[in-house]
């Protein structure tokens, strides 16, 4: 594994992060993605430390902004090895009848389009060398709809159908598909979810020990690192105080 390139979206913070900072210690070369540039600068400074890292700063909903910006990538960074499409964020939790336009076409354009634009600008040259591995980070909700779920949930089935369809259209080249389906992770997906309100956000967390985003990045490090002739298609990973994406057992 050392000396391969991991692309990483959505790396300025939570799971994408924590999945950077893993993989740059097990001596992969990163190119590290997201919006926050002030946030990219300082972990392609802590990671340039260890390993060989690349930054790009654009929005996954952007269909041209992703193809200018992948392919603004030098020769040397070109022959992406590990994609891991993690970008992406729920935007409101209200009945369907009460949605915002804005909030569900976030969450399209981010969770499923974005995903796709940075897959499609990726993927050539991997079908090419017959060799890589792409990693969608999906959700539980993407296996079973919630109250007020509704747009982020459909988001994340359609990662969840989009994964199988991938893994079956690539399977002659050889590329591994595999998704990561966790439930509760503490990052700043509930303070984005409720638009700034870190209160609200907090409690989303409290009265049991939710997953941290290096449990997931551990989950998607098993998949990347298996040998080449294994391929993970699905983890599905909960906090023990979890048992469906409805049922959490809390202190009271
Ligand atoms: P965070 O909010 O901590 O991280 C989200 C990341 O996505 C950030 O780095 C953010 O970067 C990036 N991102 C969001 N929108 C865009 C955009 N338009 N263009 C580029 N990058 C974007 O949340 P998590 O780490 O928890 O979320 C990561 C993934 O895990 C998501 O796909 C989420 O749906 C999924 N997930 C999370 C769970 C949880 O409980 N936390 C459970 C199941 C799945 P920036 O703002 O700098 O662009
Ligand atoms: C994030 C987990 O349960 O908030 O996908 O949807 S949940």
């Amino acid at each position: 594994m050392i000396g391969k390139i991991a692309l990483v979206t959505g790396a300025t913070s939570g799971i994408g992060e924590a999945t950077a900072r893993l993989f740059a210690q097990k001596g992969l070369r990163v190119i590290i993605c997201g919006r926050r540039k002030e946030r990219l600068k300082e972990l392609e400074a802590e990671l340039s430390k260890i390993t060989e890292v690349y930054t790009l700063s654009f929005d996954v909903s952007q269909q041209k902004e992703v193809a200018e910006s992948l392919n603004s990538l030098p020769n040397e960074w070109k022959s992406i090895d590990i994609l891991v499409n993690n970008a992406g964020n729920a935007h409101g939790l209200e009945p369907i009848q009460a949605g915002r336009l804005s909030d569900w076409e976030a969450m399209i354009d981010i969770n499923l389009k974005g995903l796709l634009y940075v897959t499609q600008c990726i993927l050539p040259q991997m079908v090419e060398r017959e060799t890589g591995h792409i990693v969608n980070i999906g959700s539980i909700a993407g296996k079973e709809a919630y109250p007020n779920g509704n747009v982020y949930c459909a988001s994340k089935a359609a990662v969840d159908s989009l994964t199988k369809g991938m893994r079956i259209d690539l399977n002659p080249y050889g590329i591994r598909v595999t998704q990561i389906a966790p439930g509760l992770v503490e990052t700043e997906f509930s303070l984005v979810r409720f638009k700034g309100d870190a209160q609200r956000a907090k409690k989303v967390y409290e009265g049991y020990q939710p997953l941290s985003a290096q449990d997931i990045a551990d989950a998607i490090w098993y998949a990347v690192a298996a040998p080449a002739h294994v391929q993970i298609a699905d983890i599905v990973i909960f906090p023990t105080a979890q048992a469906s994406a409805t049922i959490v057992k809390k202190k009271t």
